[in-house]
């Protein structure tokens, strides 16, 4: 039961739904046997990570960092989902030349700043109108869109389980040796 390994990179805004539906793709490959681990701000940030703020300069090495962590994990032969808001193209163009090109899958979760903040899981936008928050991506921060995510999820237009069904029709063919 042995599959290639790749990466597959979840970047929007927060509460986009990066996290859940990345979460979902990894239920479903798991129980294909395939072997995956998944990352994301609550298991990076407040480890490997906590020395880093929301600063652009700080945004940059979390993405680089965790590129580098993923590829350890590649070559350990996972499936690795990452979640972040990743804000800047650069720094995502970044990772696909850390890990090779051909391991990596970008996913972008297009869901509008409107709904993010209707949604505001968090109570982050609220905080971040209140100017308790700088620097949040969408509201006092830049977010660049992909220009050319292997997948594209709207959020606000597909039912999830439709979302997640694509991206691992998507994965399945990319994971034979
Ligand atoms: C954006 C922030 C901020 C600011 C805290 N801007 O919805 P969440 O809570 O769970 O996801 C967001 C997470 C973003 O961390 P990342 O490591 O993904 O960001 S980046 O890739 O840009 O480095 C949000 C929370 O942390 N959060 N402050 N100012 N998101």
């Amino acid at each position: 039961n042995n599959h290639k390994p790749l990466l597959i990179w979840f970047t929007g805004l927060s509460g986009s739904g990066k996290s859940t539906i990345a979460n979902l793709v990894e239920h479903s490959l798991f129980k294909r046997g395939i072997k995956t681990y998944a990352l994301d701000g609550d298991n990076i940030r407040k480890g490997i990570n906590n020395d880093l703020s929301f600063s652009p300069q700080d945004r940059t090495e979390n993405i680089r960092r965790i590129a580098e962590v993923s590829k350890l994990m590649i070559d350990a032969g996972l499936v690795v989902l990452a979640a972040f808001v990743s804000p800047n193209k650069k720094d995502r163009q970044d990772i696909r030349t850390i890990v090779k090109d051909a391991n990596f899958v970008e996913i972008y979760v297009n869901t509008s700043i409107e709904e993010c903040e209707r949604r505001d899981v968090k109570g982050l936008y609220k905080k971040a109108r209140a100017g308790e928050i700088k620097n949040m991506t969408g509201i006092s921060a830049p977010y660049e869109a992909p220009d050319n995510p292997e997948i594209e999820i709207e959020t606000e237009n597909e039912p999830i389980e439709d979302s997640v069904k694509r991206i691992v029709d998507y994965i399945i063919p990319k994971l034979k040796l």
